[in-house]
């Protein structure tokens, strides 16, 4: 089994952790030029990561990966709840990649843009909707939603993206998972 990825990306991120007992391989790929952008771009047409190859059979897309592995590894496959869970932890987090994007084209994100507004208005509406989950309870295990919420949160962290500071149990759920070894294993700083 291959994965297709880069150890920076919150979505790469949550399927090595999925993964962090199966042996497989793991290409950290520079995905936006030269060598590494046409091997992405020979597997997986959309130009993303991840992308896993498994005997011969290419899987697209995080989110398909995992009901792929899911069930060649017997793990739950996910509620609907999950499934919204999922939905909303995507959204925010395509927002924060669309905003990186944005930033490295050296295009100012505190502009009063549409484009940028929509971006940070899906974000504030996850991010609020991830709180009041949060204290009502829900994310309290360890299986594949925590592990997306963890990946985002982390990444954004990383690349400084939020201050947090309205949300604070989201921070809380960072920092009661940050020691596991699957994630000081896949930590993007390294
Ligand atoms: N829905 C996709 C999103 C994947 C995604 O956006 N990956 C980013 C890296 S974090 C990427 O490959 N971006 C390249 C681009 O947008 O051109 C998934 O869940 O796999």
């Amino acid at each position: 089994m291959k994965l297709y990825g880069s150890v920076t990306s919150p979505f790469v991120r949550r399927i090595r952790v999925v993964l962090s007992n199966t042996p497989h391989e793991f290409l950290d790929l520079q995905i936006f030029s030269g060598e590494d952008r046409e091997l992405l771009a020979s597997r997986n047409p959309t130009l993303k990561v991840p992308c896993l190859e498994d005997n011969g059979q290419l899987i697209f897309d995080s989110r398909v990966i995992y009901s792929y592995l899911a069930s060649k590894l017997d793990h739950d496959s996910l509620s609907w709840e999950e499934e919204n869970l999922l939905t909303l932890i995507d959204a925010a987090n395509d927002s924060f990649v669309q905003l990186m994007l944005l930033k490295r084209s050296d295009i100012d994100i505190n502009q009063d843009k549409l484009i940028i507004r929509l971006q940070k208005e899906r974000i504030e509406s996850v991010f609020s909707t991830l709180s009041k989950q949060l204290e009502a309870g829900g994310f309290s295990g360890w299986t594949y939603p925590e592990i997306c919420l963890y990946s985002m949160v982390d990444w954004v962290l990383f690349r400084e993206l939020h201050s947090f500071k309205d949300y604070p149990l989201l921070l809380e759920f960072h920092e009661k998972h940050r020691d596991r070894i699957e994630l000081t294993a896949t930590d993007p700083r390294q």
